[in-house]
């Protein structure tokens, strides 16, 4: 039997490592006092057991919320990229259809201001799917219009400037009727921006015809009106003739460039992608950092120049690569790379300048994100499609069975 001192040293034992049991009896010849004592410091030792156990439940049910909360937000987010890319894949295939669907999911504001951002910021939008939507008589497409015009800002810039600026944003439908809404607006947006340098809109929009049947005849020399500075001058008598020459040179110096019909392929073939958006990434041999739209799908990652591009300008299938992260100049860096064999070159292929499709010369591709959390989501997306891919999973084991084979 021990000393009261040896029991309290025995019990806060007991208190401080609660695996250890604090069962001794209470020796019956301690004072009632000291008996009393004893069973103070038990009690207590107790209670403070079970505000410990508390404690630890709580902090577990706070880290468990903090844990859900991060990923649902995370999964929130990836469910709305989604969403959104699916949104310009329908408006692509059917711009009022993928209007509808992203308004419907809360992705877009039915306003004309939100949806002419929209497609001004054109990100994955086919351009001549913006120009069917921003053509259309529909009262709510007009609106959409002139909010799209008013997003350009053609101050201080001449007349073929701008307009090479305003039709670089979509691409100009065919019909008469639709192109005179445009050419209007534009005239009405420019007349806005530079004011005094045409009498009235109306004459803007005559130097504009002019301008683009002048762009037109010098693209196609073959075709019947010849671009000649006396034909562009049947707007003489509208407008100063300094001005219809300088813009007349301008056109003729400089060609206007029309965006592609780039169709709609490339929205069939990559429908619904894990992943898309626009990364840097570095050069084989030539160590250039060139702005890519990537998209991965399908267990292999695809980049282009355009987002509108119907061929990818590379193709890297992600089997047997794995991903990390590096540091770089660059921020937000991750790379590509075979494991354990920093020399051999990743089957992939590229086009060339002259367009000949040929096999690449990475031993790892160095991609840059735009920020840290695009550059998270790509290394989460790469690093499921090279793990899900079934084909590989296959091909991995059937690599084991066959080395396991030879060691025997
Ligand atoms: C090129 O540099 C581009 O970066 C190419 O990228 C790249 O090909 C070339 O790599 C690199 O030389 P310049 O345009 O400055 O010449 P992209 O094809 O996206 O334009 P990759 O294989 O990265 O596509 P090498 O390996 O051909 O040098």
């Amino acid at each position: 039997m021990g000393t009261v001192s040896e029991l309290c040293v025995s019990s806060f034992q007991a208190f401080l490592c609660p695996s250890v049991p604090d069962t001794a009896p209470v020796p019956n010849d301690l004072t009632p006092e000291e008996q009393q004592e004893l069973e103070n410091i038990r009690r207590r030792k107790l209670e403070l057991l079970e505000d410990i156990q508390r404690l630890k439940d709580e902090i577990a049910e706070v880290t468990n919320e903090i844990e859900n909360l991060g990923s649902t937000e995370e999964r929130k987010n990836m469910q709305r990229n989604k969403q959104v890319a699916m949104g310009r894949k329908k408006f692509n295939m059917d711009p009022k259809k993928g209007i509808q669907f992203l308004i419907e999911n809360d992705l877009l504001k039915n306003t004309c201001e939100d949806i002419a951002q929209f497609l001004y910021k054109g990100e994955g939008l086919n351009k001549t799917a913006i120009g069917d939507y921003l053509g259309e008589r529909d009262d709510f497409n007009i609106q959409v219009l002139h909010a799209f015009v008013e997003l350009h800002e053609f101050t201080d810039l001449n007349l073929v400037q701008a307009l090479r600026q305003f039709l670089w944003s979509f691409r100009l439908p065919g019909e008469a009727q639709k192109i005179d809404r445009m050419m209007e607006a534009f005239a009405q947006r420019y007349c806005q921006c530079n004011a005094g340098v045409f009498q009235s809109t109306g004459v803007c929009v005559c130097v504009c015809v002019c301008v683009c049947a002048c762009a037109d005849s010098f693209l196609n020399p073959h075709m019947a009106h010849c671009a000649d500075l006396h034909r562009f001058h049947t707007c003489a008598d509208l407008s100063s003739s300094l001005l219809l020459q300088n813009l007349y040179d301008s056109i003729k110096n400089e060609p206007f460039k029309i965006p592609e019909d780039d169709g709609n392929d490339l929205t069939h073939t990559f429908f619904n992608p894990d992943r898309e958006g626009w990364l840097l990434k570095l050069g084989g041999r030539v160590k250039t950092w060139k702005r890519r739209w990537f998209i991965l799908t399908d267990n292999c990652l695809y980049y282009f120049e355009y987002t509108t591009d119907k061929e990818p300008r590379g193709i890297i299938p992600l089997e047997n690569l794995s991903i990390r992260e590096v540091e770089d100049k660059k921020p937000n860096c991750f790379e590509l790379f075979i494991p354990d064999n920093k020399d051999q070159v990743i089957k992939a292929c590229k086009t060339e300048a002259d367009g000949r499709v040929v096999e690449g010369n990475h031993t790892f591709y160095r991609i840059s994100a735009p920020t840290t959390e695009e550059k998270d989501e790509w290394i989460n997306s790469i690093k499921a499609a090279i793990s899900r891919d079934p084909f590989y999973e296959m091909l991995a084991a059937r690599k084991k069975k066959v080395s396991s084979m030879k060691r025997h």
